[in-house]
């Protein structure tokens, strides 16, 4: 019930791929936790979606249907993290706040 790598950096307009390994899993932006200007994602259920991004920033994201049990992702894209603390204040099930909090720590 986990991303694999879970933090991931990398430079504006790099394209990243989620690829299921197990059945029952999506990616979709957290509302609320991606920069100004940046586009989010909804990737449907067992299909692999790929996204390019290209406003600098942080960009959390889960898995909507194991959001409860902690099943999230950030992506860090350049170095412009001013929206972290908005990333932190947005509205998360604890499990996935704790996990939220640890992947932040890695923000660099
Ligand atoms: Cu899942």
């Amino acid at each position: 019930m986990q991303f694999e790598p879970a933090f991931l950096k990398i430079a504006p307009g790099d394209t990243v791929i989620f690829v299921p390994t197990d059945k029952g899993h999506n990616s979709e932006i957290i509302a609320d936790a991606l920069p100004a200007g940046g586009e989010g994602w909804k990737g449907k259920i067992n299909e692999e979606i790929s996204v390019t991004l290209t406003a600098e920033g942080l960009y959390g994201y889960k898995c909507l249907p194991h959001f409860g049990m902690g099943m999230v992702g950030l992506i860090q894209v350049g170095e412009d993290i001013s929206n972290m603390q908005a990333i932190q204040e947005a509205k998360l099930p604890p499990k996935a706040a704790d996990r939220m909090e640890e992947l932040l720590q890695q923000v660099g």
